[in-house]
């Protein structure tokens, strides 16, 4: 990734904030600059996804390093979600932000319709795969896209001439993902400049001790866990893992999609990180829908915060249980923006917290959204450093 580059995205950043600061909700003129990005990753996201997984199956050499390949990354996923919501939790009660809080609560939340655990799971086998195609349903399009590789496999000589044409096809949209990136300076400052704008400081002064700590919580997360994995795990230094992440931690900030980032993840992951298209087209596309770190650290956050300002407080049994469900939320979460807040109703309702606390929220959400969708990026990039890692160790040691 050149110099150049990091430049220019930086000082899309900078003339956002600028612009946005002096032409406030007039800097919503730049916005179209912003949604043409977004649609260009709409557009490669489906193809990319479904002919990189194929391609990812067919060449993970037998069905058995799939399984292998699997079971490190959920195991990987799970260890950082929990990690994320204690470390939200603690930070929460550090810096106590439901106390003092001058802000009432505007309307009574409508309860948004959530999923229960067992019917996210159940939704992920697409009864028409076609429609899941055209409807981008992310987690059925992996489902469709690894039964297809297996069946690709299992079939052998017949089905090559299939098993080539999504060869081809994930060649073409890695291409065409090189091109859409380079508009990744113009996308963020389209992005980033009305929101700027919006958000003046009356709206985040209130919740500026919420904000902190969820950003505080992030910074520490992703500084101590990403680090120790991909240091000690993935044989990686840090530094080199964080600046070879930047333009999708930073498109997914703008964007605050998971799986609108995902072409800029593989990207980074693929050039900058040295991680394989074998194990980044499986552990990415995954990692994009049902890892989601920031967003536990949010769940963590945002329930401590609510039950401060409503003067609950939450035992022992109660805090487990919010680690627990927090956990399972952020795998439910879809990796869209706002979706993170959608979900934390579950988390509210499991400790009988009242959910007109997300009305006190919704003002800031998309501030929070930034913070957390940047987390849950690096967080699967780095899964992807580590399960890599392993797997070339194992390769080694089996030749
Ligand atoms: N915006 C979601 C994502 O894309 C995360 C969230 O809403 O919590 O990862």
């Amino acid at each position: 990734m050149s110099k150049r580059f990091v430049y220019q995205i930086v000082g899309a950043f900078v003339l956002a904030i600028i612009i946005g600061l002096i032409f406030g909700e007039r800097a919503s003129y730049v916005q179209p600059l912003g949604d043409l990005f977004l649609n260009l990753i709409k557009f490669i996201i489906v193809p990319l996804i479904l002919s990189t997984i194929i391609v990812g199956v067919t060449s993970a050499g037998d069905v058995k390093k799939l399984g292998r390949l699997g079971g490190k990354t959920i195991s990987y996923y799970l260890v950082t979600s929990f990690a994320a919501i204690s470390i939200g939790l603690v930070v929460a009660y550090i810096i106590s932000p439901g106390t003092g809080l001058d802000v009432t609560v505007e309307e009574e939340a409508s309860a948004p319709e959530t999923q229960s655990v067992i019917d996210t799971i159940l939704n992920i086998i697409p009864t028409n795969p076609i429609e899941s195609l055209a409807t981008g349903n992310i987690l059925q399009i992996i489902f469709f896209a690894i039964f297809l590789g297996i069946g690709i496999k299992l079939v052998g000589e017949k089905a090559r001439p299939v098993e080539r044409f999504f060869e081809g096809l994930a060649e073409i949209m890695y291409k065409i993902t090189g091109l859409v990136m380079k508009l990744v300076p113009i996308g963020i400052f389209g992005l980033l400049a009305p929101i700027v704008g919006e958000y003046g400081a009356a709206v985040l002064l209130p919740l500026i001790k919420l904000i902190l700590a969820v950003l505080i919580a992030c910074i520490i997360h992703a500084a101590v866990v990403y680090s120790i994995g991909v240091k000690s795990l993935g044989k990686l230094s840090p530094v080199q893992f964080f600046k070879g992440i930047f333009p999708a931690a930073t498109v997914a900030f703008s964007t605050c999609s998971s799986s609108g980032t995902l072409p800029v993840t593989m990207k980074n992951t693929q050039e900058n990180l040295g991680v394989s298209k074998d194990t980044s087209s499986f552990v990415l596309p995954l990692g994009a829908t049902i890892n989601m770190d920031g967003t536990a650290i949010y769940q963590g956050v945002a329930v401590v915060f609510i039950a401060q300002y409503f003067g609950e407080s939450l035992s022992f049994a109660q805090i487990l249980t919010v680690a627990l469900i927090a956990t399972l939320a952020s795998i439910g979460t879809a990796g869209v923006p706002g979706a993170g807040m959608v979900m934390l109703t579950m988390v509210l309702a499991a400790v009988n917290l009242p959910l007109e606390g997300i009305a006190l929220i919704a003002g800031v959400d998309r501030i929070l959204d930034m913070m957390r969708t940047s987390v849950n990026v690096m967080g699967d990039a780095s899964a992807s450093v580590v399960v890599d890692a392993s797997e070339k160790k194992h390769d080694a040691q089996a030749a």
